[in-house]
């Protein structure tokens, strides 16, 4: 018998930075009762889905703890453990997390599972942080270097309902190297939130292809390493600056099974048939069986190719 999950993506449209925590919590939780509603019993939330995406400016440490988390759940954030616990549906959460770890403040980029009971199952700090730390003249720089250490969690993989679940943000979902870790791991559905802008000033040419290069990564993911993907856009016109929608939820065959066609506030749902990726690993991608882990090993040596690359290329 074939075994389900029942997925929702949670997109929400643009929260501005005059938004009140109280406010965009209560959005979420409203977007969690119409996945409730539709019958999932697992939905993704965009990553830092409490607050505008502040790594667009350039701030100064006094101007930054606003955005932060200090726990999880705290006080403003409660309501939506709660109603996962009233609804009997499970999430995975983006915010910026700010805690005391080795003797002083760290910050991370961070997604964290929670059960149906309301309780935390893990969390995921974000490994790939893109952009840089400080400001270019003239250009809007993505920032996120200067607001976020990369993760120190690993590429963990969680048991929700019996179905193993690997955890991304953003810029991760553009890495092979975080589906095929996950999938080492044994995930079977991985769950992605994201921002990310229409245009980026430090490539404009690139604009048209945004859209494209959401998806692309994640099918190939999805397909590469036979796991269901979802994923989840923080969208719309936020403080200025356009982000791009096309949340989705992928099959393991790299299909795209659902799809949100706004950039507002929106919920996805697909029925996930977990079996599906048993037929997709026959099909092509026995693992233990084709793989050749002993020729890899340069992947987990260098990060980049040898300098000479460009060099013969010209
Ligand atoms: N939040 C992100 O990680 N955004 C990146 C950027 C820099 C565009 C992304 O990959 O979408």
């Amino acid at each position: 018998m074939n075994r389900y999950l029942t997925l929702a993506v949670c997109q929400t449209g643009a929260i501005q930075r005059s938004a009140t925590r109280a406010e965009t919590v209560g959005r979420l939780v409203h977007l969690l009762e119409r996945a409730a509603a539709a019958g999932a019993e697992l939905a993704v939330f965009p990553e830092m889905a409490l607050t505008t995406f502040f790594p667009r400016w350039s701030l100064e440490a006094g101007e930054i703890d606003e955005f932060y988390e200090t726990r999880m759940p705290g006080p403003q954030t409660q309501p939506l453990f709660d109603a996962a616990r009233r609804l009997k549906i499970g999430f995975a959460l983006g915010y910026a997390e700010l805690v005391e770890e080795h003797g002083g403040p760290r910050r991370f980029n961070s997604t964290v599972l929670v059960g149906a009971d309301g309780e935390e199952i893990g969390r995921y700090r974000k490994m790939h942080v893109p952009g840089g730390e400080v400001a270019e003249a003239g250009v809007t720089t993505h920032l996120e270097r200067r607001y976020f250490e990369p993760g120190n969690l690993g590429f963990p993989v969680y048991a929700y309902r019996g179905v193993r679940i690997g955890l991304a943000l953003c810029s991760d979902r553009r890495w092979p190297e975080t589906y095929r870790m996950l999938c080492l791991n044994g995930a079977q559905v991985v769950l992605i939130g994201y921002n990310t802008p229409v245009v980026l000033d430090e490539a404009p040419a690139l604009a048209h292809l945004r859209m494209f290069h959401n998806h692309l990564p994640m099918q190939a993911g999805a397909y590469q390493n036979t796991v269901w993907v979802a994923a989840a856009a923080k969208a719309g016109l936020e403080d200025g600056q356009a982000l791009i929608g096309g949340s989705c939820i992928i099959a393991p065959t790299g299909e795209i099974a659902a799809l949100a066609l706004s950039i507002e506030d929106e919920v996805v749902v697909h029925r996930a048939d977990l079996e599906l990726i048993a037929t997709c690993q026959r099909v092509n991608f026995d693992f233990a069986r084709y793989r050749r882990p002993e020729e890899y090993a340069l992947i987990s040596q260098r990060a980049g190719p040898p300098e000479t690359r460009n060099e013969s290329n010209h």
